[in-house]
């Protein structure tokens, strides 16, 4: 597993963690699942029910997997065990990349305006100097859009344990661990 991929879940789980209590609990994705549904501007129901949904598969993956003792809270060293496991997140987080990227693309055609990406991502929690250069290093086209597959195949990037020098690093630059 390489430090990047620890590094890029370290900072996904600070901000799923959304009390700062150092656990992941089902609260926590509750409050994520609102955040961003209200920033997916022009979206219907459907896709919006698709990220809820995709928001609770995440957790109950978590607690399916780690949380053996059942206290309802997942810590940030299980949390890792499991993410930069493919084998246990591969489907989870596919799921979760297409509803999130999905949400980027009300009109359907296919590409992602940087306005709305900078909204979803703010509404994650991710800083705005980082979600630019993340923009940037998806290759932007002359109207400065990226598409669909660019930000759900990156998403899935991102939890690849042994990754590096990705696009996806670029939300970590700067950020204090
Ligand atoms: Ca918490
Ligand atoms: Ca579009």
């Amino acid at each position: 597993m390489r430090a990047e991929a620890v590094s890029r879940v370290k900072l996904v789980f600070s901000l799923l963690d959304a009390d700062g209590n150092g656990y992941l609990e089902a609260e926590d994705f509750d409050l994520m699942s609102s955040r961003v549904t209200a920033a997916a501007h022009g979206s219907g129901a459907p896709a919006k029910e698709a990220m809820r949904l995709a928001f609770q598969r995440y957790w109950t993956t978590l607690k399916t997997e780690l949380d053996a003792n059942r206290d309802g809270r997942v810590s940030f060293d299980e949390y890792v065990g499991c993410v930069l496991s493919p084998e246990r997140f591969d489907a989870t987080i596919g799921e979760f990349a297409e509803a999130l990227s999905a949400l980027g693309d009300p009109d359907g055609d296919g590409r992602i305006e940087r306005a709305l990406f900078t909204d979803l991502m703010l509404a994650i929690g991710f800083s705005p100097a980082n979600i630019d250069a993340l923009f940037n290093a998806f290759g932007p086209d002359k109207d400065d859009r990226i598409t669909v597959p660019t930000w759900s195949e990156g998403i899935k990037e991102y939890y690849a344990p042994n990754r590096a020098g990705i696009p996806g690093d670029h939300l970590v630059a700067g950020v204090p661990s």
